[in-house]
């Protein structure tokens, strides 16, 4: 039947790649959004000047290539696009970013990258928090915008099964592509060997 022997060889290789890139999938999950200002899935009654994230991690988080980025349930950036690592968090493991001033009611996302010193590893996830004054929306907002947030009832439940569905997502997003990468390079492998024993 399949013995080890020198035909065998491409299976083991693929086998040990496989194994490896699951190791490095396990790496990617380590940083993790412990909590922030807003709160995940929060609803705040004043529009925020900024929003603060803590994660949970390993080691400290970088500066180069960690971001916080805010989007209107339009997709439109809401932020100042000045991510900074709060240098007043002695384990460095927050993120701030200023986000335009008043912000009209609705629902925003922000979606994270948080990069690890040490092993380098990038992890990304996003929340999502609700601004709700009662105020129709920011009397400087145009016409368009000001009606836009006004159907938020509307873009609330398209945007509501986000926020659950995040965490996971993040989990499976990583686990998926192993098992594919798994079931794919197996069956290579297999098919090699098959193809070279029916050669013979
Ligand atoms: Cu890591």
């Amino acid at each position: 039947m399949l013995r080890i022997d020198h035909r065998s060889w491409p299976v083991v290789v693929l086998v040990a790649l496989v194994l490896m890139f699951a190791g490095t999938g396990t790496a990617l999950a380590h940083a993790k959004l412990a909590s922030s200002e807003p709160a995940a899935g929060s609803t705040v009654t004043t529009a925020p000047e900024r929003v603060v994230a803590v994660f949970s991690n390993h080691d400290a988080l970088v500066a180069e290539g960690s971001v916080l980025k805010v989007t209107d349930a339009s997709g439109a950036t809401v932020d100042m696009g000045d991510t900074t690592l709060d240098r007043s968090d002695p384990d460095r493991k927050t993120l701030v970013v200023s986000l335009r001033p008043g912000l009209a009611d609705g629902v925003y996302t922000v979606s994270w990258t948080a990069v690890s010193e040490g092993d380098g590893s990038v992890a990304e996830g996003s929340f999502t928090f609700t601004v709700s004054s009662g105020e129709a929306a920011a009397s400087e907002a145009a016409p368009a915008e000001a009606a836009e947030s006004e159907a938020a009832p509307a873009a609330a439940p398209a945007a509501a099964p986000e926020a659950p569905a995040n965490l996971p997502r993040t989990a499976g997003d990583e686990g998926l592509p192993i098992a594919t990468l798994a079931s794919g390079a197996l069956l290579l492998g297999l098919g090699l060997v098959a193809r070279r024993r029916a050669r013979r």
